[in-house]
């Protein structure tokens, strides 16, 4: 880990040595003798070989499997029965042959997950496998995922939660060594790791051998990190660390789970210090430690099994959208697959993963800009060396770089025929450091320049997309960086459109809007429950429609006459007449108008409990209530405990529901919670704790339910 300046120091170090070797060679093979002084010197900290080989990866999965599947929980409390465990049909095959074929190049299983139960036989638990029907006991799927991954040619990386809500001794010293001993099992027994995952969520309530109490610790000092990791380098030179809390690492979270990191993204963090969230999302500019951005996200919404999500698994468009905003955005992405109870991936998920695969290979197998004729406004010593060609050359390990004192030029592709391309993708020679802060790209279409794209950083894989131009020449021009530019790769891409199934919401009027997500495209839909077809309600701009409405809608493109999937919304009884209760701020009515984009906030001048009370207008018979949360990144004032009433006079209360949303910092989905059918005509949403445990309550949405 680039943990230390004297660390950062040595890398650089090992790093112009090794690139002296290299360039000494080239040259010596094709030119004269001088390129080696010419190179441009590493720009503050740069990747160590194993971040780099990282890097490279791009794109792997993770798998979660543990009691949660069988108890249907996000987090288990630590005292679930390990006899539940019994994945009758478990094939690690099955997963590594989903995985290989959807492009994944390594799989992190979750060998442990908060609740402390072990995947494989631990020789320092009884709470494992080795405890469970499963095999009569003699299972272990930490090694058959070794065996799987093996054989399907992809790296194994282990997730190891430091939080254990079963073990009696957690948050003693004790711990520390149960915790390392686990450490060298899994790093021991079971090959080559290539990253290990130590969770962030650390520390709460749990059952602890029987204690069943809170149990805090300071994440920071508690699992003596330095130590902690002079083990796992020990065992495994070649790991790559994850940790969120705790010691800096190899790697780091992005501050969400939604799968996106910051269009400006540095792979640089500072070395010691607090990392909020605007750093862990965005990196920091003039950080002195190389720590770049992994994207982790569920195919699913939640990372565990849960039959009621098999609807909403993540498709191409979703998957798409992921994949610019991770691996596009100069991340990796780290895909989730929760492992059904018989052991087996389902195939709703299979599908979705591979339908994404062959949609990336379709929009970035060709690459149009490859060994196209290249000019430079600037070369580095006017030397054929560091000409434009080596961003065209599909060689990653040369590259365009410019003299020392110029830190904005622009790089021309010649396509020599007009080309039609809408995605532009451009590399950093991140050996040498991150260096671009801004970007434009430029299309040459009759002549004139048209601006298609701007941009901030690059770093290793930087992607942006546009509307299709034909056009005889793209120019990539680099408007400012740190320092001198090293490009080592550019590439114009034609990605076809992706048919998805359009978005519908309903806003408070009523008014039905329809969203595709690929703006070149044609919408028709229905609203008496047919079927529809090209030829159904050419959609024009919002409509309304009163009732209940069903709304059943597709996108066409007339190109190619293929349709997306459908989207078939069953809205509830309408919001028209409803108020909110007790304010008069305008913006209270984000909560109300069918956006998941806008978002109310209350409670900043009050204190918990906040109550959220709405007049529904004439009584309604309901059977539960929907909550969505602020879905911004920004202090969403996310409600972890509610309790839910109801009333004819909006005096006396009555409490219908109440409880926690599980795993909703991380998840901030809709919830839905259901309660024994009641009539009322004002509904009150009670916040008895947010995530932040601040006062701050936010809403995108709060529906109810009837039906
Ligand atoms: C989170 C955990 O709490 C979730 O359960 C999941 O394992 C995810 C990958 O990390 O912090």
């Amino acid at each position: 880990m680039p943990d230390s300046k004297f660390k950062n120091k040595t890398l650089k170090i090992r790093k112009i040595s090794k690139t002296c070797v290299l360039t000494t060679i080239f040259f010596l093979w094709c030119f004269s003798g001088h390129a080696q002084k010419n190179a441009p010197v590493p720009y503050g900290p740069v990747p160590s070989e194993n971040q780099m080989k990282w890097q490279e990866l791009q794109y792997y999965a993770f798998v979660h499997l543990s009691l949660n599947t069988y108890t249907d929980q996000s987090w288990g409390f630590g005292n679930e029965d390990v006899k539940l465990f019994n994945p009758t049909a478990l094939d690690c095959r099955q997963w590594a042959r989903i995985c290989k074929n959807a492009g994944m190049k390594g799989i992190i299983i979750t060998a442990k997950h908060h609740c402390g139960f072990c995947l494989w036989p631990s020789k320092y638990t009884d709470y494992s496998v080795k405890n469970a029907p499963w095999k009569n006991g003699k299972g272990d799927v930490v090694r058959e995922m070794a065996e799987a991954c093996k054989e399907y040619g992809l790296k194994l990386g282990i997730y190891l939660s430091p939080w254990d809500r079963n073990r009696a001794d957690y948050g003693k010293p004790e711990y520390i060594t149960y915790f390392r001993n686990q450490l060298t099992e899994l790093l021991t027994n079971y090959g080559p790791i290539f990253e290990i995952w130590f969770d962030g969520a650390n520390g709460g309530s749990g059952y602890y051998g029987g204690a069943n109490e809170t149990r805090m610790i300071d994440r920071k000092t508690y699992y003596d990190w330095a130590n902690t990791y002079k083990l796992v380098r020990k065992l495994q030179p070649n790991i790559v660390i994850w940790n969120d809390g705790g010691e800096r690492a190899d790697l780091r979270w992005v501050g969400t789970e939604g799968g996106s990191v910051g269009e400006t993204n540095w792979s640089l963090l500072n070395a010691t210090g607090d990392v909020p969230y605007d750093m862990l999302h965005y990196g920091v500019e003039n950080g002195d430690a190389w720590v770049p951005a992994e994207v982790n996200t569920s195919i699913r919404p939640e990372w565990f099994y849960h039959r009621s999500e098999d609807k909403k698994v993540k498709a191409v468009p979703q998957l798409m959208d992921t994949y610019y905003n991770s691996i596009g955005h100069n991340g990796n992405l780290l895909l989730n697959f929760p492992i059904m109870p018989n052991g087996l991936i389902h195939p709703t998920d299979e599908k979705s993963v591979l339908d994404f695969g062959k949609a990336v290979k379709a929009a970035f197998s060709v690459n149009l800009a490859k060994n196209k004729p290249a000019t430079a406004s600037n070369v580095r010593a006017g030397s054929k060396e560091f000409g434009a060609g080596n961003a065209t050359d599909d060689n990653k390990n040369t590259y365009w770089a410019t003299d020392d004192s110029v830190k904005a030029a622009s790089l021309t592709i010649d396509f020599g025929t007009p080309t039609k391309f809408n995605r532009f993708l451009a590399q950093e020679h991140i050996q040498s450091g991150q260096r671009v802060k801004a970007f434009t790209v430029e299309a040459l279409v009759n002549g004139r320049w048209r601006e298609m794209a701007k941009g901030t950083t690059i770093g290793y894989k930087r992607i942006v997309s546009f509307l299709t131009v034909k056009a005889t020449k793209v120019r990539l021009h680099i408007t400012d960086a740190k320092a001198c530019l090293v490009i080592a790769n550019v590439g114009a891409y034609y990605a076809p459109p992706i048919l998805a199934a359009p978005a519908v919401t309903r806003n408070q009027a009523g008014e039905i809007t329809v969203t595709p997500a690929d703006k070149e495209s044609v919408i028709y839909y229905t609203t008496n429950g047919n079927t529809p077809v090209p030829g159904s309600k050419k959609y024009k701009g919002p409509f309304l429609v009163d009732g209940k409405p069903e709304i059943r809608a597709i996108v066409y493109d007339p190109a190619t006459h293929k349709r997306s999937p459908e989207t078939h919304e069953k809205f509830d009884i309408s919001r028209k007449s409803w108020k909110i209760v007790g304010t008069d701020d305008e913006k209270a009515g984000a909560i109300l108008d069918g956006d998941p984009s806008t978002a109310w906030h209350q409670g900043k001048d009050k204190k918990m409990p906040v109550d959220l009370v709405i007049d529904l207008g004439k009584e309604e018979s309901l059977s539960g209530f929907r909550y969505l949360p602020d879905q911004g990144q920004w202090g969403p004032g996310i409600i972890a405990g509610y309790e839910f009433y109801i009333s004819d006079n909006a005096t006396d209360w009555k409490l219908v529901s109440h409880g926690e949303f599980p795993n909703i910092k991380n998840n901030p989905l809709w919830q839905t919670i259901k309660f024994a059918r009641e009539k009322a005509r004002y509904i009150k949403l009670r916040a008895v704790k947010n995530t932040e445990n601040s006062n701050e309550v936010g809403y995108a949405e709060l529906d109810i339910v009837t039906l």
